[in-house]
């Protein structure tokens, strides 16, 4: 039978940042309403879960991106996304150092962070920036003003929230940046990179989960990226 979810539009959001910042909690967190405290994976996890964007039904894919491996620039995962969300932990200095790197690599223009030439010609990827663990306040090491600063220089959305709270604006940063992805009848769809990964997470040997809304499923490590590691990429 014919996978009704076939047929939706689909969005696609990567969600990038350092080990430990809540990258998982908050995925979970947004699409379940549960909080999950330990989710610890040393591999991409990918969800499909069916969500209305602005009225619509759309299928939304987001990948996770492992944080241990946060010393390779995810050029791949980057190409795949339609739209990117930075997260880091307001508690950790070299979090927030590591989501400043990779957005001026995103928006450094063309080529850059494995950006197409076609995207590259066409409206910069929307980009969000969070600041998680907001509750932990007293430990604090990155003020909102340093966040808000980057993305005002950078294009971005900026939001701090607390995924173990469960506030509002981690579902407001969330909303917002899937309301500014152009339906794909809109933009040129990036096929080979779409195929790679549609033949990894469509593999055999994938540990895969699904429920009564959605789904997850465990991609292997994807090939290395043809760019140097994330210290060396600047010009
Ligand atoms: N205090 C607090 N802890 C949080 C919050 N969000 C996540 N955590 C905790 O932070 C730790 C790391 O969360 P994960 O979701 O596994 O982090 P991750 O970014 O996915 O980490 P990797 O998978 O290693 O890249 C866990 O112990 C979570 O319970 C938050 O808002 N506040
Ligand atoms: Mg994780």
């Amino acid at each position: 039978m014919r996978d009704e979810r076939a047929s939706l539009p689909r969005v696609r959001i990567a969600v990038i940042g350092s080990s430990r910042v809540g990258k998982s909690a908050l995925i979970v967190r947004y699409l379940t309403r549960r909080y999950i405290g330990e989710y610890h994976s040393n591999t991409d996890l990918l969800y499909r879960q069916t969500v209305p964007i602005n009225g619509t039904p759309v299928e939304l894919e987001v990948i996770d991106v492992s944080g241990t491996n946060a010393d390779k620039f995810p050029a791949e995962q980057i190409q795949w996304a339609d739209a990117c969300l930075l997260v880091y932990s307001v508690t950790d200095r070299s979090s927030f150092d590591y989501a400043t790197e990779v957005m001026s690599s995103l928006r450094r223009g063309p080529g850059a962070a494995g950006g197409s030439p076609a995207h590259a010609a066409a409206a910069p990827m929307p980009l969000a920036l969070l600041g998680n663990k907001t509750d932990l306040d007293h430990l604090r090491q990155v003020s909102t003003k340093e966040g808000q600063s980057l993305c005002s220089s950078h294009g971005a959305s900026f939001s701090e929230a607390s995924v173990a709270d469960n506030s509002n604006d981690l579902y407001r940063c969330v909303d917002k940046l899937l309301s500014e992805v152009r339906t794909p009848s809109q933009r040129t769809r990036k096929f080979s990179v779409t195929k790679m990964l549609g033949s990894l997470i469509g593999g055999t040997n994938n540990s895969s989960s699904t429920s009564r809304s959605g789904s997850v499923v465990a991609c292997p490590r994807m090939p290395p990226p043809a760019r140097p590691p994330l210290a060396a990429a600047a010009p």
